[in-house]
């Protein structure tokens, strides 16, 4: 666009979003409220705003989370049209991986019930997503609890499905043996080498823990895929005294790159998203995202299965993976939530901005946003006429 941020202004970022918020539509919302009245009846005739129906309907109020998806976008109960969606959300709700503290079978349900807090619209990225991408939540993997295998096996099926069909998957984990089996599901749909940027106070790069394929093992086995190499695996926020020094050996003889919380103290956020995408990319034609969100210090995320004191600030992350997704990717998985260890809800609150922030990044700079529903009268995103918008700058 032919404004241009004031670089020398204090309140660049301030100023830059004030306007942007100018640009956005509100079709789909009106959209969302002539639905809400059609179907759950004007509200009664006290009620002065003649847009709230009798029963709650879509975003408003937040407290009403009736609809059970993230963000309380659309619910794709047929996943065949899954291709129809962008971006597809679903859940890995699987905790048989780990090592210590459970719970991440609830992971989904938490960060699902957290985005109800949430608008769709974010300040500072200038971005909504009610209005700009057409994404869908399609529920959850058929996990077998009590059996890693055949769980990875759903998963992977799963993702495969969402990438055959060109939907950008989304992954709400489940503990973080999940990262195999989606990067194993998805590498078959890139042509070419998968890059993998790794979010984690832990290395997860052992071959086994406790004699299965636990949460501490899913690069080990991701690397052994031909087309997912080791040198293309950056991992950034390792450290503490909970990384095995089996993952570590096996990195050093892989390759792999790691760069502690102390790294990107030292040289900021900018340079390590930077390198990170330079070496993910590298020779690779596509970048997975998986976050575990205990890079994130521990004093903020108590509801994880392995809690690492002096992690990422919370503000560290955000801008990590904004800079990150500016890079492309190709999906995303955010892992070790387990709301049963978590106090008033920071820890899902945290993991769902994660997701939203990757998101919104993606649809700013382009990479996201493009593609309408055809079929769906319930969708968000883009319309079918619209012309693709420009990458907003800033
Ligand atoms: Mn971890």
């Amino acid at each position: 666009m032919s404004e241009s941020p004031e670089p020398d202004a204090v309140n660049r970022e301030g100023a830059w979003a004030q306007r942007a918020e100018g640009r956005l539509s509100h079709r789909r919302w009106k959209e969302e409220v002539e639905r809400g009245l059609a179907h759950g009846l004007p509200a009664a005739d006290s009620i002065t705003d003649r847009t709230i129906p009798t029963f709650a309907r879509g975003e408003l109020p937040h407290f009403a989370g009736e609809r059970g998806t993230f963000l309380k976008c659309p619910y794709l109960e047929d996943v065949h049209d899954v291709g129809d969606a962008e971006v597809a959300i679903f859940g890995a709700p699987l905790d048989a991986g780990t090592t210590y503290r459970p719970g991440t079978r609830f992971g989904p349900q938490g960060i699902r019930r957290a985005t109800n807090l949430f608008g769709t619209y974010s300040y500072e990225l200038g971005v909504d997503l009610r209005e700009q991408l057409n994404m869908v939540d399609i529920g959850d993997v058929f996990a077998i609890p009590g059996n890693l295998e055949k769980s990875f096996d759903q998963i992977s099926k799963a993702i495969g499905h969402v990438a055959a069909s060109g939907a950008f998957p989304v992954v709400l984990g489940g503990d973080h043996s999940i990262g195999y089996p989606t990067v194993r599901g998805l590498a078959p749909y890139v042509d070419g080498n998968i890059g993998i940027i790794h979010f984690d106070r832990h290395v997860d790069t052992q071959e086994l823990d406790l004699d299965e394929r636990m949460h501490t093992t899913p690069w080990f086995h991701a690397t052994n895929i031909p087309n997912a190499p080791a040198t293309n695996l950056v991992q950034i926020g390792i450290g503490g005294w909970q990384a095995p020094r089996a993952g570590v050996k096996v990195g050093r003889a892989r390759g792999t790159t790691v760069m502690t919380v102390g790294d990107v103290e030292r040289v900021g956020i900018d340079k390590i998203a930077e390198t990170a995408l330079e070496l993910a990319w590298q020779g690779a034609k596509a970048v997975y995202l998986s976050f575990d969100i205990d890079v994130i210090d521990s004093g903020f995320v108590p509801g994880t299965g392995w809690p690492e004191p002096g992690g990422l600030l919370p503000r560290e992350a955000l801008g990590l993976v904004r800079r990150i997704a500016e890079g492309g990717l190709s999906g995303m998985e955010l892992v070790e939530c387990s709301p049963p260890y978590d106090w008033a809800e920071q820890t899902s609150l945290i993991s769902a901005r994660v997701i939203l922030d990757t998101l919104a990044s993606l649809v700013r700079v382009g990479r996201l946003g493009r593609r309408p529903s055809t079929r769906r009268t319930d969708a968000w995103g883009p319309y079918p006429d619209d012309t693709p918008p420009a990458p907003a700058a800033g």
